[in-house]
């Protein structure tokens, strides 16, 4: 009898959750949320855990990719840094990328960087060239200022920049 009475709940609550998992409306979805044993709330609290841990770090990639792309050479194959004149946060990175026209290079001039500024620490050195399109060079300014820079195979040809660390 016991046997028998179990059976009878056991087939049309199943029936049930096999309607709720088809059906997607408001009642079977509350029933079979309902009916699920603790395993799938856990499961689904450990979900949550995981979307937040991430979101924060993603929001902690957002504030490290906190950067500024500089283009050397133009898509025409022009002498240039685009954009020429920019203004940055101070700490932020600026990432200067070849394009065309290279060789290039990122040299900071040392007559014309905020004072206490190390143009060696900051520059390319004058040999050292970006040869391939798409590498790149990362520099970051902490000090505040106005800092002119150049490209030392294509000055002569006015591939010259000016950023403003603010
Ligand atoms: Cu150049």
């Amino acid at each position: 009898m016991a046997a028998v009475t179990s059976a009878a709940v056991s087939i049309p609550s199943f029936t049930g959750l096999k309607a709720g998992a088809s059906a997607s409306n408001k009642p079977t979805t509350v029933r079979v949320a309902a009916a699920a044993p603790k395993l799938a709330v856990k499961a689904s609290l450990k979900d949550f855990g995981v979307a937040v841990a991430a979101t924060a770090a993603s929001a902690i990639l957002a504030s490290n990719a906190l950067a500024i792309e500089i283009t050397l050479g133009g898509d025409d194959g022009s002498l240039a840094f685009i954009p020429q004149n920019f203004e940055v946060a101070a700490g932020e990175k600026i990432v200067f990328t070849n394009n065309a026209g290279f060789p290039h290079n990122i040299v900071f001039d040392e007559d014309e960087v905020p004072s206490g500024v190390d143009v060696a620490k900051i520059s390319m050195a004058e040999e050292d060239l970006l040869n391939a399109k798409g590498e790149t060079y990362a520099v970051t300014l902490t000090e505040k200022g106005t800092y002119s820079f150049y490209c030392a195979p294509h000055q002569g040809a006015g591939m010259v920049g000016k950023v403003t660390v603010k």
